[in-house]
């Protein structure tokens, strides 16, 4: 699909709603502030739907822009934006029905998705959903970038690339920071926010995980288990653990770091959160296929049905072959 056509609608519609996925992380939410931001901009309305609200650690960016928390049931929109949201599923309860929300666009970057949406822009090889806001921004002559679109998109580019550092950071990324700081983006907040200013929990919680990590295979694997008992020991809440994968990756020879997250059993099942980073030379999305989630080459995650130890286990096996290619 073109973003021509894309352009199109949002210039034939007047009143829109901007989604990002369930538990929105900085690009999901960032992204979703930006294009919000620039549809008003061009004189649209806008509805950012976030039902549950930003996460505590992303109130900061909330700031930028109003969240609507529920939609009035007799609300109705011209096209419908899904921002950073690989499958349906991830989406937040309380969706328009079809009758109501118009065109579904889905602005995705994920390189493992569901074909959904009755238009979509889909590139894995852009750093962050940000990314494709801004390509649309352009599209449609919004010169220079809202200010209050700003820091949003940087902190989105930001946090998807690891603060300009990952696999895939190119002059265009830098070129896009730019762009966005001389647009008004307040960088020492948005690095402060995404990458410091722990809570206490979280700071206890990564001592108590590098303290229990182990290796596999020769030091290429490393495995982080965060089971109920160590949250409540470390005083750690539920979103104080996304991102600590990353330190298994940090490792000296480690390949494929991954995090399990003993997870509280819904109607007796068990479950386990799985959380994957590679150093790039292997694709951790395809394991995370194989346990029925999805996400980036070198950044992947999945909902495992199985017990913590059991997923270990199957992840071993489900490692094994790619280390040994
Ligand atoms: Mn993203």
């Amino acid at each position: 699909m073109s973003l021509a056509e894309v352009a199109r609608l949002v210039r034939e519609g007047e009143d829109f709603l901007v989604v990002p996925h369930r538990r929105p992380d900085a690009d999901a939410l960032g992204s979703s502030l930006g294009l919000a931001s620039i549809l008003r901009a061009l004189g649209k309305r806008a509805t950012l739907f976030v039902p549950s609200g930003p996460p505590r650690s992303l109130t900061f960016l909330a700031q930028a822009g109003h969240l609507a928390h529920e939609l009035a049931p007799d609300a109705r929109f011209d096209a419908t934006f899904v921002l950073d949201t690989a499958s349906p599923e991830l989406l937040p309860d309380g969706m328009p029905g079809a009758d109501r929300r118009g065109a579904l666009v889905v602005l995705d970057h994920h390189a493992t998705h569901t074909d959904f949406g009755d238009l979509a822009l889909r590139d894995p090889a852009a750093s962050a959903t940000a990314v494709l806001v801004v390509r649309l921004a352009r599209e449609l002559d919004v010169h220079p970038l809202p200010r209050d679109a700003a820091t949003p998109l940087y902190a989105a580019l930001a946090a998807d690339t690891g603060g300009f550092r990952y696999l895939g950071t190119s002059a265009a990324t830098m070129r896009l920071g730019a762009e966005l700081l001389d647009a008004g983006a307040d960088a020492w907040t948005v690095s402060r926010h995404l990458f410091e200013d722990w809570p206490l929990g979280r700071l206890r919680l990564l001592g108590a995980l590098v303290e229990g990590l182990s290796l596999e295979f020769d030091g290429r694997l490393a495995i982080l288990r965060v089971s109920r008992e160590l949250m409540r020991a470390t005083g750690a809440a539920d979103d104080m653990v996304d991102g600590l994968v990353n330190y298994g990756r940090m490792l000296h020879g480690v390949e494929v770091s991954a995090l399990f997250w003993e997870w509280p059993a819904e109607e007796g099942r068990a479950a386990t959160k799985l959380s994957l980073r590679s150093n790039g030379h292997l694709d951790v999305s395809q394991v995370a296929l194989a346990f029925g989630g999805g996400g980036h080459p070198a950044a992947a995650g999945a909902l495992s049905t199985l017990s913590l130890e059991a997923t270990v286990e199957r992840l071993r096996a489900e490692v094994l072959p790619l280390l040994s290619r």
